[in-house]
């Protein structure tokens, strides 16, 4: 409905530095190394690769805490490239598809895809809420504050001050929610922000769940689709390569339900498919983790079982 969407262009991100642990910067090339890109052709796709970029050029010499927060201007400086390369894409009509790296990098993401799209809904699936702020953050991990960002919530950063707020409540909602801290429960609320946790999932089933997250941010495929993905969302049984796993996840089959319906609606733009951390786990748990990225990719691109 929005785009003519015969095209995709694909941003690697290979960056860990919104989180403490080596190796979700190794996502993006084995993601592509496992044929990412060939599966998109096959489904019809003209595929517009940005190859891999080297970000750590943009690493600051000196870093220090801002507040509670950790490699805030590595973060900046590597979120507002991606929120180019994500606008670039969006203007040439293709659908943007970003690989992490670890989710701080939908700072870069959204905000690119509300440069082309101001009423842009956004999709969150997730084990995490991915929405403290600089004061409830325990970890000063940036990966679990994005949103807070997004929304303007997080009050004034200066060294992330290029993301403006452009996201508001209403066009955000959830799915797959099971460890949130107290305080983005606190935020969650006051909000007023949908969210479908694993308890919502059992009670409901991953249909109806859809259904309802769908209606809520798209009312009748009123707004384009932002997508993004973090594998945690998936059961660790399914998705064990991922820095921050929680178990009682979604099913393979629901995570894949999520990316059909959210193909069929017509409304998708963009999708951030985060977190894949190919140095955790052996080589099997690696290599489950990755075919279930790229499978998730591929649903939400079209791919059908019939
Ligand atoms: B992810 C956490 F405290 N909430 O803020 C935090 F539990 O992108 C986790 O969803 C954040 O993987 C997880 O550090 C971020 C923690
Ligand atoms: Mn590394
Ligand atoms: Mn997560
Ligand atoms: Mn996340």
């Amino acid at each position: 409905k929005f785009l003519p969407r015969q095209s995709v262009g694909v941003i690697p991100v290979p960056f860990s530095g919104g989180q403490k642990r080596e190796g979700v910067d190794h996502g993006p090339v084995k993601i592509i190394e496992f044929g990412l890109l060939d599966q998109l052709k096959e489904l019809s796709w003209t595929v517009h690769f940005d190859g891999h970029r080297d970000y750590t050029q943009l690493r600051p010499a000196s870093d220090p805490p801002v507040g509670r927060l950790l490699n805030t201007r590595y973060v900046s400086a590597v979120t507002e490239s991606v929120a180019d390369s994500v606008q670039a894409h969006l203007e040439k009509g293709s659908l943007a598809l970003t690989l992490g790296g670890d989710h701080s990098v939908a700072l870069g993401t959204f905000s690119g895809t509300a440069r082309v799209y101001p009423d842009a809904a956004l999709i969150w699936v997730d084990a995490h809420a991915d929405i403290n702020t600089p004061e409830s953050t325990d970890s000063g991990n940036i990966h679990g504050c994005p949103v807070s960002f997004l929304l303007g919530i997080a009050g004034h950063v200066q060294e992330l001050s290029w993301v403006k707020p452009c996201l508001t409540p209403d066009r955000l909602v959830y799915i797959g929610l099971r460890d949130v801290d107290a305080g983005e429960k606190k935020i969650l609320k006051q909000h007023g922000i949908m969210a479908f946790s694993m308890h919502e999932v059992d009670k409901f089933g991953i249909a109806k769940v859809v259904q309802m997250a769908i209606d809520h941010v798209s009312p009748n495929g009123s707004r384009p689709i932002h997508l993004s993905f973090d594998v945690d969302a998936m059961d660790p049984s399914v998705a064990p390569s991922t820095g921050t796993p929680v178990r009682g996840g979604l099913t393979f089959r629901e995570g894949h339900y999520i990316c059909e319906a959210v193909h069929e609606t017509g409304c998708l733009v963009a999708m951030d498919l985060m977190e894949v951390n190919p140095t955790l786990e052996d080589d099997e748990s690696v290599f489950q983790t990755v075919t279930i990225g790229c499978s998730l990719v591929r649903c939400a691109l079209g791919e059908t079982l019939l």
